[in-house]
């Protein structure tokens, strides 16, 4: 009988030892690989007898970058380290003054407190603004560490103090910094709205995705371009942050980096009090098929884990669960020594000679630019796999009082005494005057300081975050190019939908605008009669066709190829949404002007996906929405998902959409032409939501002249029958 694995009792103890025994004369003579080796075949030959394996998706709780395989920091760590007291300082003084002159307008001191390391190693060493003459890397960073980014971007002389004075006071005064990263407000600095949770990484790793689309289709460069997206640890609790991991690791995206700021604690208390979200993203990460790297402890940690032959500090910090670890930051040295290291004496020896303060101090990784360094080296020279960093921080890290407490997601003033302590921790060196009043500080240019911040930008090709529009580059098709739409239907009459696919091939078929467009449909091509543009354009498969299919015979066959032009993506209505987006804003991107086509049931679009469209108009993406059958129509028993009666109205929230009804197939060329007449060629950042029917009628002739009123919305097709106009 099989014994259930949580039952297992060790039935010969004396046969356990001597084979864990064997396994550490392996580790101490052969070492670790050849170790691995052998478990690797002794766990093959298990499972050809059917041996029941469990299946790891833990490590420990230690960094996956072992200290002997790090690389040396290439940096000033002095110069660096003074460089980030000082953006600390600007961002804590930028939310602190607006909180005193305007009490509660709000601002985030505790969690740019947190990442601040994570984003000045990037800053310093790894953000690329531009390859040649090609964009560089694209960031997405997390929206409510903004006040770091305003800090750094003043000490790099891009914002004066006057924008720092009015942050959150964008619309009041000028010059002003929005509260989040926005395109709208703030339109030649960011480009990506990320702060409503979760958005960020779905359009991340679309984002990467895309950019591998590009090159495929031959209209991007291939460059060593990264996307990097740094996300809140509380934020991947949104199902859409990690619904889409396994897209991910199935297209190989090696360009993509996320980096999640584990402070373990999010608005209203930890994240996981009673586990480690550390360990729990690790597993589904794993899974997913990602290349997970921990950042857990910092430098000051090694020496002690290198004399933990017992392995007893491993296990220590294996069984505590976050809401401890929060506490040990919370309450300082003492607390942790008694109630860490004090649970086993051989770990009290481990740390006696360190005093309270010592211990207190001891780094987690992410505040740790030596780890940091070497996990961002690791993921950007991974190939094959995207990489997640998990990077251990502190929330509210140096701000007296509030450091890992429950509120300091919250707080944004600080008193007198927590001013001096936060800049005796950060040794910040400020004239007279500076720190009393809480004033903004930039030192000299011709300090060794800012010689180096500039140096280090020069070196990576520029500033960041920066948003660049290029001129328009091409001309929309003239009307007359769709002429078969506009004489009138012959019978059999075609739906509006049907009229639409027409329009769309016609498009892709252009010479100057064909190519640049980007059918995206989720799994319902069919359904709307466009099966037959698989085979004339393909559909995107980074890997190529790598089996016959079924249908190879018939003329309309599932054609996948890897420069194909449609993304067929599955049913997701919002990893459509994100490759929308990321197409949609090609042009601020990568300069390269594209036209997407998402054509999905009308039912699923703004209803579902709301949120992501509304972060499509923020980041001020171009495009169509065509809401497919429309309308409480013939297909009504089909059930709750044909009812849409509403989907125009809540399209006509979203400030940028132009939305339309459209009822024949000329009016739909007409709408189309001229949409992207006004987005491509007239440059205007709005996007269009336009409906399409299941039914099949007579589509007439379109009148001489009355394209105005099309696009207005309203013109006269034939007067009404009867006096006055009036039938009845
Ligand atoms: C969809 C959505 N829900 C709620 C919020 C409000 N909100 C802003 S920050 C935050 C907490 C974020 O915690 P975490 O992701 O862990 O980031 P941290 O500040 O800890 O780095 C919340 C709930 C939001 N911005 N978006
Ligand atoms: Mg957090």
């Amino acid at each position: 009988m099989h014994q259930k694995r949580a039952e297992r009792v060790d039935l010969d103890p004396r046969e356990t030892t001597e084979w864990l025994e064997a396994l550490d004369d392996i580790v101490d003579q052969a070492g670790p690989d050849r170790a691995a080796y052998l478990l690797d075949k002794l766990a093959q030959r298990a499972r050809n007898f059917g041996v029941e394996l469990p299946v790891q998706h833990n490590t420990p709780y230690v960094n996956t970058i072992p200290a002997e395989e790090e690389v040396p920091y290439p940096g000033d760590r002095a110069l660096e380290r003074r460089i980030k007291s000082l953006t600390r300082w600007n961002a804590m003084a930028m939310v602190s003054r607006q909180n005193k002159s305007d009490h509660g307008i709000g601002g985030h001191i505790a969690t740019y407190a947190s990442i601040a390391t994570l984003f000045e190693v990037g800053f310093n060493h790894f953000f690329r603004a531009s390859y040649g003459d090609q964009p560089g890397d694209l960031v997405y960073f997390q929206g409510h560490a903004s006040p770091g980014l305003y800090a750094r971007a003043f000490l790099e002389g891009r914002l004066t103090a006057e924008h720092l004075e009015n942050f959150r006071h964008e619309l009041r005064e000028h010059p002003g910094l929005s509260s989040y990263p926005h395109p709208w407000l703030m339109p030649s600095f960011w480009k990506f709205p990320t702060v409503s949770m979760g958005l960020a990484p779905i359009n991340a790793i679309y984002q990467a995705r895309f950019m591998r689309y590009m090159e495929n289709r031959g209209l991007l460069p291939k460059t060593p371009r990264q996307v990097w997206a740094f996300l809140g640890d509380g934020e991947m609790d949104e199902p859409e942050s990690m619904g889409s991991l396994t897209l991910a690791s199935r297209e190989k995206l090696d360009n993509l980096i996320f980096v999640i700021n584990c402070n373990l604690q999010r608005l209203d208390g930890p994240v996981r009090g009673n586990g480690k979200i550390i360990q729990e993203l690790e597993a589904a990460f794993l899974g997913a098929g990602w290349n997970v790297i921990k950042v857990i402890w910092g430098s000051d940690w090694d020496e002690l884990l290198s004399r933990d032959h017992s392995g007893l500090l491993v296990k220590r910090m294996d069984e505590c669960v976050d809401g401890e670890y929060q506490s040990f930051k919370a309450k300082g040295g003492a607390y942790i020594r008694k109630e860490f290291f004090g649970k086993y004496p051989e770990l009290l020896k481990l740390v006696e000679h360190l005093n309270d303060e010592q211990i207190g101090r001891l780094r987690r990784g992410g505040r740790d630019p030596q780890k940091v360094y070497n996990a961002y080296k690791s993921a950007v020279d991974h190939r094959g796999q995207p990489t997640v960093i998990l990077a251990k921080t502190v929330k509210g890290y140096g701000v007296a009082e509030i450091e890992a407490r429950n509120p300091t997601h919250q707080q944004k003033e600080l008193n007198d005494r927590a001013v001096q302590l936060f800049r005796q921790r950060f040794d910040i060196q400020l004239p007279d005057g500076v720190a009393h009043d809480i004033r903004f500080y930039k030192p000299p240019d011709d300090s060794p300081e800012m010689a180096y911040l500039h140096e280090r930008r020069r070196t990576l090709g520029g500033y960041m975050p920066e948003r660049k529009v290029p001129a328009p580059q091409f001309d929309a098709p003239p009307l007359e190019n769709f002429t078969e739409l506009l004489g009138g239907s012959k019978a059999p009459h075609p739906s509006t939908t049907m009229a639409f696919v027409r329009i769309l091939t016609t498009l892709m078929k252009n010479p100057a605008v064909g190519k640049r467009v980007v059918p995206i449909i989720p799994d319902e091509a069919r359904t709307f009669g466009m099966e037959s543009l698989f085979r004339q354009f393909g559909i995107y498969a980074s890997t190529g066709q790598l089996y016959k299919p079924h249908d190879a015979d018939m003329f309309l066959y599932y054609k996948e190829q890897q420069d194909g032009q449609i993304l067929e993506e599955g049913i997701t209505e919002a990893g459509s949404m994100a490759s929308c987006t990321a197409a949609g804003t090609a042009y601020s991107n990568y300069e390269i002007d594209m036209i997407p086509f998402f054509i999905y049931y009308s039912m699923f679009g703004f209803q579902r996906v709301g949120d992501l469209i509304w972060a499509f108009a923020d980041a001020r993406g171009k495009g169509f929405l065509m809401g497919g059958t429309a309308g409480r129509t013939t297909l009504a028993g089909e059930g709750l998902q044909h009812q849409d009666g509403h989907s125009l109205v809540l399209a006509s929230t979203v400030p940028t959409c132009s939305a339309y009804d459209p009822a024949y197939a000329y009016e739909i060329a007409v709408i189309i032409q001229d949409g992207i007449r006004r987005m491509y060629q007239e440059g205007e950042d709005r996007f269009y939501y336009i409906m399409l029917y299941n039914e099949d009628y007579v589509m007439p002739e379109m009148l001489a002249g009355c394209e105005e009123g099309i696009i207005k919305g309203i013109y006269k097709l034939k007067a009404a029958e009867g006096k006055n106009g009036s039938t009845g």
